[in-house]
């Protein structure tokens, strides 16, 4: 069972150059899944939030490509706030964790990239559901 714990943070590959830095994910070898779905999240605008569900399958990482913002992780029975603001840090969100996604600095870019097509009945998106998930996967 996943918990807040074991979603690790991740240095991404950075070439950097004087011309301009960048970073490198590939399957298999940066992280341990295919990635079937590349999103970004932009134009966001201040004071919203996002997110407010889990994946029951899905699992991705996370990366400010731009700005800045705060990720609040959940698992059930500890949560935890994390400051996402460099380009080649990445988090990793498993199946099975509730996440909200607040305090957007201007022009931030969000870019996620996740292990399946997106897929509606993956949301968990009511939290009282989310503690029932949570306790029926115990068993
Ligand atoms: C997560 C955070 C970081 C699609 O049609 N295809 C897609 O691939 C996605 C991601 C969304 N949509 C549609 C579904 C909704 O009508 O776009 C609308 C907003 O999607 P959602 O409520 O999922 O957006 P966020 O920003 O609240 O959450 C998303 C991810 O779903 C979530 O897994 O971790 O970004």
């Amino acid at each position: 069972m996943n918990t807040i714990f074991n979603c690790d943070i991740i240095e991404l590959k950075k070439i950097n150059n004087r011309a301009g830095n960048i970073s490198v994910v590939e399957n298999d070898l940066s992280i341990p899944f295919k990635i079937n779905r590349v999103y970004y999240i932009y134009d966001v605008p201040g004071g919203s939030d996002r997110g407010g569900h889990a994946h029951k399958t899905l699992e991705q990482y996370v990366v400010a490509v731009s700005g800045a913002f705060d990720i609040i992780i959940d698992d059930g029975r500890n949560k935890k706030s994390i400051r996402l603001d460099r380009p080649y840090i990445a988090l990793h969100i498993k199946k099975g964790i509730w996440r909200e996604m607040r305090n957007f600095t201007s022009g931030s870019v969000c870019m996620v990239m996740a292990s399946l097509p997106y897929d509606k009945e993956d949301y968990i998106d009511n939290y009282k559901a989310f503690k029932k998930f949570k306790i029926d996967e115990k068993k």
